[in-house]
C-alpha cells in the first residue's frame, strides 16, 4: 500500500496520512494547485517547491491536444518538460472531454472528440488513458471515467456509472499489463486511482464504489460532484461515499474545493482535493483575506491602501508589496499583479493544509473546526 494513517480523530472521519509516489512523501489531507497545460499558472515551480507544495495536478486531455504526449516524452516526461521534480496528479480527461470538445461521441472502444485546437478527430480509451499518463511519467493516475452533467436522466446516469465501472476494470487490466513489464521495486510507488460516479443518486454511488473497490485500485476519487448540484447533495454525497469507502484507502474530491468545503471534507475523511479557485480568483484580481473573506483588490477603495493583501501572511506578495500597488499592477494590466495575487492565494490554500494537518497532528480537530465555523471565509 502506497499510503497510511498516522492519526485519527476521535468524533470525525478526519485524518493525518502520508501518501508515497516515486516523487517523494505526500502529506495528506492535501491540496493540489492545478498545473493543467503542464504548469501551474503564473508560477515559478521553484516557488512551489520552496513554499513546500507537494502535490500538483495537470490534465491528459490537455496535453493529449497540445503539445501532444509523445513529444513530452521525447523530453524525459512530464516532470522534465515542466521543471518540477515533485509528485504529479494527472487527471484522465474523464471530465474535460465531455465538457470542453465541441464535438464528443461514446464507441465501444472510448470516447471519440474533436480537437477545439485544430479540429483533428481523437481517441481517448480506458487502455490509452492509462498507457498516455504513464508515458508523461504520472505519479498518480487517474482511471478514465464519464462526468455526467447535472441533472441527468436517471437512466443515463446509470448508464454513465455503468461506463465508468467498465472502463475501470480495463484501465485496471492495462495498468497490470505495464506493471509486468517492468516490474521494478520503483514501479510499487505508482498509484492508480478509480473514480466513483453516480450523481447524487447515494445507491447508484454506492455501487460504482463497490465494484471499483472489487476491481482493487490504490486510491479512490468521488468524480462528478461540483457541476451544478445544490451543495448539500454534494456533501451527502461525499459522506455516503466517504463512510462507505475502506478507511485505509486514500480519497479525493476532484475539482471541489472552497476553503471552508475543503475543512468540511477533511471532516468526511477527504484525503485529497484540487480546485482552480486560489489561481482563478487571482487572474480576476481577487485575493483570500483570513479575516476579511475575498477581495477584489481591483476596487477602488484600495487605491491608497498601503497595507499588505493579508497582514497575516508572510508570502513574498506580502512581504513586499502593498495592495496599492497591486492594484495598480492589475489596472495597468501587469503580469506581475497576477503571479504575485495566485503566488498570495496558493499559499492562502497551502496554509489552511499546513494548520489542518497540525490540528489533526495534535488530536485538536474539533477545535480547529470550531474555529472555522466562525469565519468569514465560508462560502
Ligand atoms: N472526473 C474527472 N475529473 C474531474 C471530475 C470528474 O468527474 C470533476 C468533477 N468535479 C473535476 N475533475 N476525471
Ligand atoms: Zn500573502
Amino acid at each position: 500500500m502506497n499510503f497510511e494513517i498516522i492519526q485519527k480523530s476521535e468524533g470525525s472521519r478526519a485524518r493525518l496520512g502520508r501518501l508515497l509516489t516515486p516523487h517523494g512523501v505526500v502529506e495528506t489531507p492535501c491540496f493540489m494547485p492545478v498545473g493543467t497545460a503542464a504548469t501551474v499558472k503564473a508560477i515559478f515551480p521553484k516557488d512551489l517547491e520552496e513554499e513546500g507544495i507537494k502535490l500538483v495536478l495537470a490534465n491528459l486531455y490537455h496535453l493529449l491536444l497540445r503539445p501532444g504526449i509523445s513529444l513530452i516524452r521525447d523530453f524525459g516526461g512530464l516532470h522534465q518538460f515542466m521543471g518540477w521534480n515533485g509528485p504529479i496528479l494527472t487527471d484522465s480527461g474523464g471530465f474535460q472531454v465531455f465538457s470542453l470538445s465541441s464535438f464528443c461521441k461514446i464507441f465501444p472502444e472510448g470516447v471519440r472528440f474533436k480537437s477545439p485546437i485544430n479540429g483533428s478527430m481523437l481517441l481517448l480509451t480506458p487502455e490509452n488513458a492509462i498507457t498516455t499518463q504513464l508515458d508523461l511519467g504520472s505519479d498518480i493516475v487517474m482511471s478514465l471515467d464519464q462526468c455526467p452533467p447535472w441533472p441527468s436522466k436517471e437512466k443515463d446516469l446509470l448508464e454513465a456509472t455503468r461506463r465508468t465501472i467498465q472502463w475501470a476494470k480495463r484501465g485496471k487490466e492495462t495498468w497490470l499489463r505495464h506493471q509486468q513489464k517492468g516490474a521494478s521495486s520503483r514501479c510499487s510507488l505508482f498509484s492508480l486511482f478509480g473514480i466513483i460516479q453516480g450523481g447524487t443518486d447515494t445507491r447508484l454511488r454506492i455501487y460504482c464504489a463497490e465494484e471499483l473497490l472489487n476491481i482493487g485500485f490504490d486510491g479512490y476519487a468521488i468524480g462528478g460532484l461540483c457541476v451544478g448540484e445544490p451543495i448539500e447533495e454534494s456533501f451527502a454525497t461525499i459522506a455516503a461515499v466517504s463512510s462507505f469507502l475502506d478507511e485505509a484507502v486514500p480519497k479525493y474530491v476532484m475539482g471541489m474545493g472552497h476553503p471552508w468545503q475543503i475543512v468540511q471534507m477533511v471532516d468526511l475523511g477527504i484525503d485529497l482535493f484540487d480546485c482552480v479557485l486560489p489561481t482563478r480568483l487571482a487572474r480576476h484580481g481577487s485575493a483570500y483575506v483570513e479575516e476579511e473573506g475575498i477581495i477584489h483588490i481591483k476596487n477602488a477603495r484600495f487605491k491608497k491602501d498601503g497595507s499588505p493583501l493579508d497582514h497575516r501572511c508572510c508570502c513574498y506578495a506580502c512581504q513586499k508589496f502593498s495592495r496599492a500597488y497591486i492594484h495598480h499592477l492589475l489596472k495597468s494590466k501587469e503580469i506581475l499583479g497576477i503571479m504575485l495575487l495566485s503566488m498570495h492565494n496558493l499559499l492562502f490554500y497551502n496554509r489552511l493544509m499546513k494548520e489542518i494537518r497540525l490540528f489533526l497532528s495534535h488530536g485538536q480537530w474539533n477545535d480547529f473546526l470550531g474555529r472555522w465555523r466562525n469565519k468569514k471565509i465560508t462560502k
